[in-house]
């Protein structure tokens, strides 16, 4: 099953969608790896026309490349060495891709291969973790609480902007070289990504629980869908050269209206990328 609106071919397409089934080191509650196949499912009720863009999924080319095979069964290094070999592989074609999750992790293969590319790249970070450790809890450095700490080496020092994080240890509460703002400084981000490729990484516990139960890691006190929204229409324009939707967990909590909020987040990914 693919994407109800991604119709186009591999060759003209605008924007391409790699599931990405990665469920490895996440330390709570397993079960991302359902991800992509559910919200596929789920986009199946979500208008193709965006009331917050103006803009229909219908007008852009999008191509549904199925889910990545992730090489090395217990080898994160492999896996996340295809999703940047696919990754990379995209990009040069003059596609911009969404990445669908999956864990966090997986952002650490694709940032990298945007970065080959677009040397100047910055991140925008829409999280409730900082996901700033240097060793994970699962003793690894490739894992869903290592996984920006990780960008943040290979990208220059100030291009990561992290946004809505409101959890994370001692270590992690400043790092420097490291932007973090409140989901209402609109201007602030902006001022941060104005002019610069940018990489958008959206792990969906940055919005509240009450909204998003379906995530391995939830924290209360998450940002509103509106907030977010506001957020992607101001940055209407940026050069966003791909990005990534994480972290959802159909086996966390009853899924179905998650699913259709992360399927809606796909379509205004989507119209924010072209
Ligand atoms: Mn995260």
């Amino acid at each position: 099953m693919a994407f109800w609106f991604a119709k186009s071919t591999s060759s003209n397409a605008q924007i391409v969608l790699l599931g990405v089934p990665l469920d490895a080191t996440v330390t709570f509650m397993p079960g991302t790896r359902f991800g992509p196949d559910r919200i596929r499912a789920c986009c199946e009720t979500v208008e193709a026309y965006s009331p917050y863009f103006q803009k229909d999924l219908t007008d852009i080319s999008i191509y549904d490349t199925g889910n990545i095979e992730l090489e090395g069964v217990y080898d994160m290094e492999s896996k996340l060495e295809s999703i940047k070999k696919v990754t990379r592989g995209w990009i040069e074609d003059g596609a911009r891709p969404l990445l669908i999750g999956g864990e966090h992790t997986l952002t650490y293969g694709a940032v990298r291969a945007a970065r080959e590319i677009h040397p100047d790249l910055a991140v925008l970070q829409l999280d409730a973790h900082a996901d700033m450790r240097d060793m994970g809890e699962t003793g690894s450095r490739y894992s869903h609480d290592t996984v920006m700490r990780r960008v943040s080496e290979v990208i220059k020092p100030n291009s990561l902007v992290q946004v809505g994080i409101r959890s994370f240890a001692k270590e992690e509460g400043e790092v420097p070289g490291v932007q973090r703002f409140r989901i209402t400084e609109i201007d602030s981000i902006g001022k941060q990504l104005e002019g610069r490729p940018v990489w958008l990484t959206f792990d969906l516990d940055v919005l509240d629980p009450s909204i998003m139960p379906a995530v391995g890691t939830p924290e209360p006190n998450g940002a509103s869908y509106q907030q977010v929204i506001d957020l992607l229409l101001a940055l209407k324009g940026f050069n966003f050269v791909g990005a990534d939707l994480v972290e959802f967990n159909p086996l966390a909590a009853d899924f179905i209206a998650p699913c259709v909020t992360a399927a809606n987040l796909v379509r205004e990914i989507c119209c924010l990328l072209v």
